[in-house]
């Protein structure tokens, strides 16, 4: 969790950076001293003090990377490298990306301006950079072997384009990409419009992030780079809960919310207790006609979704990834169901063979939240995060918009739990439970006793070996 002092702290980091760029033409010919940045707190927003101004934006469990001006030219300096990310607290993750973070920092710069990137390849192997979504020529999108040699490793390139189109887009790799996305690489950019635009309203907080995912084993500290589609790992920019930061507002603030898909499945983004608009995607502005309210919009892969809304009622709202896997850290999933068997029994047989074994969700998985099974070391619980009622029992894709009316303007540390007013919780009925009717009386309703013939006993057997049975995958 960041706090105050955090933000300050990197503030300065990030004011003093500015302000050794600013240096002599000597120093100008050469490259801009790379910014690096490795703490995983959420940095404040970089206010723009060269170029157009504009609202900057707050990267969620992450920062904006500083530039310099160079005779009307902003220039940064971004270095893919090897990094240690702390996905969440007690979880490390020794993954590739950007100026000592994965995801690297996010850019910003105005409608119009003309950008100049140096890129440096620190890896142990060639890559490249796509800025996703950019109207620019066709030799600085980045495809290696398509429009560019890949960046030798040890070796420097430029990319140079204006930034014509106002917007939401990211860049990544289009080198060995599916090891190096699986690996971190990626990044958010932001296009701000040089004027009042119809579509773009200004707003009073702008989160970014990115949805990544990664295969990493229990215990280990490498992403399994093969993996295509069976994750473990659902983060944003590269943290799982309870290692995000939640997203921190005013009562009534107008707040937007960018989110770019890096994974290698679709997210069902939610929020609780307000609806949102989507008032652009990577293709830009989306035509006011074409905007209906949501509580949930489907982030398919490769895409990116803006949206907005009036946060209008206190409280922590949950906001999170709909489909449920992605709110859970890593597990084994290759396990029957066994809701409804009581197999206590054999467990005190098999335990005095392997101490350790654990029986998994006899009465659901909720136990698993405050399973005292031995983890091993650097790895996150599967279902977890102190609430103000006992364990939240999520994991993954999972975070809160905080919702304040005491919360100033530009503040974004956490201002710890909501308050409920009294009589406004969900509450114990201590009153008498009258039978119900229809559980009752057989018939009437119910399924069981209309379609299928009572059975005293609903076991599955599972033979070994038959097709579809054993092993098979979710
Ligand atoms: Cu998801």
């Amino acid at each position: 969790m960041n706090n105050r002092r955090n933000f300050l702290a990197g503030a300065g980091v990030i004011t003093a950076a500015v302000s050794a760029a600013a240096v002599s033409r000597v120093a100008m010919a050469a490259l801009p001293e790379p910014v690096m940045q490795t703490k995983p707190d959420t940095m404040a927003p970089l206010v723009p003090n060269t170029g157009r101004p504009y609202n900057p934006v707050v990267t969620l469990n992450g920062w904006t990377l500083p530039w310099r001006m160079n005779n009307n030219v902003k220039e940064f300096h971004l270095v893919a490298e090897p990094v240690v990310r702390e996905l969440a607290p007690g979880f490390k993750g020794h993954l590739w990306g950007y100026n000592g973070q994965s995801p690297g920092p996010t850019i910003e710069v105005v409608e119009g301006d003309r950008v100049r990137i140096f890129v440096t390849n620190k890896l142990p192997e060639h890559t490249s950079v796509h800025w996703h979504g950019q109207r620019l020529p066709n030799g600085m999108d980045g495809v290696s072997g398509l429009n560019q040699p890949a960046i030798p490793v040890g070796k420097t390139f430029v990319y140079e384009f204006v930034a014509r189109r106002p917007g939401t887009f990211m860049y990544h790799p289009h080198a060995d990409e599916m090891t190096q996305m699986a690996m971190g690489m990626m990044g958010f950019w932001i296009t701000h419009p040089k004027n009042k635009h119809p579509l773009i309203d200004e707003v009073d907080r702008d989160f970014v992030f990115l949805l990544n995912a990664y295969d990493i084993d229990p215990g280990a500290y490498t992403p399994k780079i093969m993996t295509m589609l069976d994750f473990n790992i659902w983060s944003w920019n590269s943290r799982v809960f309870p290692g995000i930061d939640p997203l921190v507002v005013r009562k009534n603030d107008k707040v937007r919310i960018r989110m770019g898909n890096l994974t290698m499945t679709n997210h069902p983004i939610h929020i609780h207790g307000h609806e949102f608009t989507v008032t652009g995607t990577d293709g830009g502005a989306t035509p006011k006609a074409g905007r209906w309210p949501e509580v949930t919009t489907d982030v398919a892969v490769g895409q990116m979704r803006q949206i907005e809304f009036v946060a209008d009622e206190e409280g922590d709202w949950a906001f999170h990834c709909h489909k449920s896997h992605h709110t859970m850290n890593a597990m084994g999933h290759d396990v029957p169901t066994l809701i409804g068997v009581d197999h206590r029994d054999i467990v005190k047989k098999i335990t005095n063979v392997i101490p350790d074994y654990m029986v998994m969700g006899e009465r659901g998985m909720a136990d698993m939240a405050e399973m005292e099974m031995p983890l091993p070391d650097n790895t996150a619980r599967m279902m977890t995060g102190e609430g103000p009622f006992g364990s939240v029992e999520m994991g993954g894709m999972f975070s809160m918009v905080k919702v304040r009316k005491d919360q100033n303007a530009g503040d974004y540390k956490d201002p710890g739990w909501y308050k409920h007013p009294p009589g406004t919780v969900a509450y114990e009925w201590t009153g008498a439970l009258p039978n119900p009717q229809r559980l009752v009386s057989e018939g009437g309703q119910s399924m069981k006793a209309q379609n299928m013939p009572a059975k005293e006993v609903e076991v599955q057997i599972r033979k070994p070996n038959m097709n579809g049975m054993g092993g098979m995958k979710h």
